[in-house]
């Protein structure tokens, strides 16, 4: 390890002095002008972690659904998974080191994580379509040459298909191929085979708009598009021609406004659905005949999934296990129509795919989705065996077809985090192969209503949670106020957490009424500025 080229180099990404930034929910993310020390950071840390696993590591260059101006960096651990915890501490401690700190802080992390030098490294990169990422990603291959890492520059992809070419490359090509055609290939093959049976539904269901938030989900999908144009066609809007990313679009927006995105044609009951910036979000929604706007989001589409499973399996008469996995946003009636009516296990988890995700690995099948449409299916080791095998020895037709559709469906899957595209094409195929109407899908059950909002404070730090970010522990008294509050509505519920991607408090609300759940979460709002340090100008009053 050469320390003076690493100090060197580090001169030309030179960190902001006293600038600190966390290891967040989804990486770092900031204004796109602060990252550039973190990139080249990044680039070194992927070497240690790689050299470490001895496998390859990702490190993928987006902001997500956040502002154009944002960007943001996240690694990709050996299985496609988030970077796991301990790490996510090195990461920040090299992140925020200064200047003349970072040798030793580097030579810190090789000790306490036991790295061998003498290992080779290999990194793969991606970047979303945002201005600042060519010269960002340029600044992470920067930080893995200057420790004589190898690398693979994928340039432009959306951050599942960088999940997909890391988990492709350490499991030797079993997975799939890595490359952008390998992931259509794949995707697609399992697609059709899906949709090409007989009993499938009429030519004018099968047409899509989506929303593709002017990021790299549109050049992705029109990539796709002729792999899968016989089983479905899609018409893209937002396509990054002249809007300016996640602007007034994308699964965020439609998400937390619950309105319909700007720049896309919608008639009555048309399906359509958005990605966000990075394409690993997806939700649906449709306006009915009198105009009103219906979103489906990640709880339904959920719901609709582990029914569909639930059902091949019935079919099939095998008892995998199948449990899904939510977080604290997870409408109301959506864990009530899993456990009471649907008979499936639910289980709620912090904020963050990654502990989704782990949660989910518990189960046969596992199936997580957070509410605002970042989830997708896993299935144990033990379980994709299981269905390949039936797949194949079955000897009765009808259990038979049943365990092929499980196993497209396990193929359809992107295993390695919730990818917008393998999601889209999952649903339609199940849409499809149900002959279900988006009205359909959506009257599974209701929403209640619900509201979030944002509070400024001076330190989101000063709250801290418990029980699945559910109940307050500091600042005191703000969990009593808060259940106060709660017990003035009916069907009613409300929390805070510091959010991990902005420096914010956001609250949640719900109740039985549109009415009562925006008055309950400008209340609550009201609490966290006045408990917690609130800055600038208080919730509006009542
Ligand atoms: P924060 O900012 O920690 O709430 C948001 C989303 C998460 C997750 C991350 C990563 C909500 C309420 N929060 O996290 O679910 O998607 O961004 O992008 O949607
Ligand atoms: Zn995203």
């Amino acid at each position: 390890m050469d320390l003076h080229a690493i100090t060197a180099h580090s001169a030309l990404h030179a960190k902001p002095s006293g600038l600190v930034l966390q290891y967040g929910t989804a990486g770092f993310r900031t204004k796109a002008e602060h990252l550039d020390h973190v990139m080249y950071r990044m680039g070194l840390l992927a070497v240690l972690r790689s050299k470490q696993t001895k496998s390859t590591i990702g490190v993928m260059v987006t902001a997500s659904h956040n502002p154009e101006e944002d960007n943001g960096v996240k690694l990709v651990d050996p299985l496609g998974e988030m970077l796991a915890p301990s790490w996510e501490e090195h990461a920040t401690s090299l992140a925020n080191a200064e200047e003349q700190d970072l040798p030793g802080v580097l030579m810190d992390i090789i000790v306490k994580a036991a790295v061998d030098l003498q290992q080779d490294a290999f990194v793969v990169i991606g970047r979303d379509t945002r201005l600042s990422s060519e010269k960002l990603s340029q600044s992470v291959i920067d930080g893995v040459t200057v420790l004589e890492g190898q690398f693979h520059d994928y340039g432009l992809v959306t951050t599942p298909q960088l999940h997909y070419m890391v988990y492709c490359r350490n499991t030797s090509g079993q997975y799939g191929e890595a490359t952008v055609e390998g992931y259509y290939q794949k995707l697609s093959k399992a697609f059709m085979e899906l949709t090409k049976q007989p009993f499938c539904s009429e030519e004018e269901y099968r047409s899509l708009k989506v929303d593709c938030a002017n990021g790299i989900g549109a050049l992705k999908l029109k990539e796709m598009e002729h792999y899968i144009s016989q089983g479905l066609s899609v018409q893209l809007f937002n396509d990054g021609t002249k809007g300016k990313l996640n602007h007034l679009c994308g699964a965020d927006f439609v998400k937390s406004h619950q309105k319909p995105p700007q720049g896309i044609e919608m008639k009555s009951n048309e399906r359509c659905c958005s990605f966000d910036g990075d394409a690993d979000r997806i939700v649906y929604y449709y306006l009915d005949v009198d105009g009103h706007f219906h979103l489906i989001d990640g709880d339904k589409i959920a719901t609709l999934i582990s029914r569909f499973l639930k059902e091949l399996l019935l079919e099939i008469g095998e008892s995998l296990n199948i449990g899904v996995v939510q977080t604290a946003y997870a409408n109301g009636s959506s864990t009530r129509y899993l456990e009471e009516v649907m008979k499936v296990p639910v289980y709620c988890t912090k904020t963050g795919v990654k502990h989704l995700h782990h949660k989910a690995q518990e189960f046969d099948i596992g199936v997580y989705f957070e509410a605002n449409g970042h989830g997708t299916v896993l299935f144990s080791k033990a379980a994709e065996t299981k269905i390949r095998q039936l797949a194949k020895e079955l000897e009765d037709e009808k259990r038979k077809a049943a365990a092929k559709t499980l196993e497209n469906i396990l193929d359809l899957f992107n295993q390695t985090a919730g990818d917008a595209i393998s999601d889209m094409l999952v649903i339609e195929a199940i849409l499809t192969l149900k002959d279900l109407t988006i009205q359909q899908w959506d009257a599974l059950y209701t929403d209640l209503p619900n509201r979030q909002l944002k509070v400024k404070v001076a330190d989101r730090q000063v709250i801290s949670t418990t029980d699945a970010e559910r109940q307050v522990v500091t600042p005191p008294g703000l969990q009593e106020a808060i259940s106060d509050l709660v017990k003035k509505h009916k069907l009613s519920r409300a929390f805070v957490r510091p959010s991990g991607t902005e420096d914010i408090v956001r609250v949640y609300a719900e109740a039985d009424s549109q009415e009562n759940a925006d008055s309950l979460a400008r209340a609550v709002s009201l609490a966290v500025f006045e408990l917690a340090g609130g800055v600038g100008e208080a919730p509006p009053g009542f």
